[in-house]
């Protein structure tokens, strides 16, 4: 039984497409709150942070600042998701942020990081997000948080919602890639950081690769957050999202990863992003992701 709070984190501004906006409210119809509850979880939804957020065509500017896709408004949306994540752990709850483009990662997880001196950090996706303006060859936001939140890119994004990185290199540990750019490989070689690629897991195991992150993060950090991109599963199972790879993890094997760390009992925070709906089969998607949410919360093959 866990309390959550559920955070509706319905930014589209980290990356072009429209629709991931609506990623939250998709994730709602397909029965978040009462899949949760049912679990025996405590559940209280607070709603989107932009409530009167309208994108389209016209509004979803395009304008960049060094290589950066609408840096002001990314900004400001993660600054608002962050005092939101915030205020959810100071009091007692777990904050569950639904997206959105992976971009409000900035946010929340500077939020977490407020409460925690070493927090570990599951990035569960098929991208390594650690690009910055330099090495990002989109000017994408949602393929540099993880970056961000180490201390790497633009030192307003880097400073928000506190001084510098917020988690150090090896509290970090990334599942399911097999799309990193040139620039994210040398950075992931140049700073050791804890890496399995959808080949590894499908050579190793998943429950070997998820025992195997669980013992890498268990004496050094205080608490784990976990930020799951539905990329990460191959497109069979969540085709409704911007940029899906194939090759990718199964649903299995997803839900296996949530169980166990569920079990652990070291996760204080989980982002659930980059479901949408505009792009979906009939909502497939967001199904898919309030069953991965279901396994994080009680759910139980038998
Ligand atoms: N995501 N590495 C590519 C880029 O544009 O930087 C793709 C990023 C995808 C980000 O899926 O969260
Ligand atoms: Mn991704
Ligand atoms: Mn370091
Ligand atoms: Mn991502």
């Amino acid at each position: 039984m866990k309390k959550i709070d559920i955070i509706g984190a319905n930014t589209a501004f980290g990356q072009p497409r429209l629709g991931v906006d609506l990623g939250p409210d998709a994730v709602r119809y397909a029965g978040l709150v009462s899949t949760l509850k049912g679990l025996n979880n405590e559940v209280e939804d607070k709603g989107n942070i932009s409530p009167d957020l309208k994108v389209d065509i016209e509004t979803h500017s395009q304008e960049k600042v060094e290589n950066l896709r609408n840096f002001n408004q990314v900004k400001e949306f993660s600054y608002a998701l962050a005092k939101q994540v915030d205020a959810s752990l100071e009091n007692g709850r777990f904050p569950l942020v639904i997206g959105g483009d992976h971009s409000l990662s900035i946010g929340s997880i500077a939020g977490v990081a407020k409460h925690y001196d070493n927090l570990g950090v599951i990035w569960y996706d098929a991208h390594g997000d650690l690009n910055d303006g330099a090495t990002s060859p989109s000017g994408n936001i949602h393929g540099m948080p993880l970056a961000v939140s180490l201390g790497l890119g633009h030192d307003e994004l880097v400073n928000l919602y506190g001084d510098g990185a917020k988690i150090k290199h090896e509290n970090v540990v990334l599942i399911g890639m097999r799309d990193l750019d040139d620039g994210e490989k040398e950075y992931i070689k140049e700073n050791n950081i804890k890496l399995y690629t959808a080949t590894d897991i499908r050579k190793l195991g998943i429950d070997t690769v998820i025992q195997e992150a669980i013992a890498y993060l268990e004496d050094k950090t205080d608490a784990i957050h976990i930020s799951l991109d539905v990329d990460a599963l191959d497109p069979i199972h969540t085709p409704g999202t911007g940029t899906p790879v194939t090759g990718g993890l199964s649903l299995v094997d997803t839900q296996v990863t949530m169980e166990t760390l569920n079990r652990n009992g070291k996760v204080v925070s989980m982002d659930l992003v980059e479901v949408n709906p505009l792009l979906d089969e009939k909502n497939r998607t967001a199904e898919v992701a309030v069953d991965i949410a279901a396994f994080m919360f009680g759910k139980k093959q038998i």
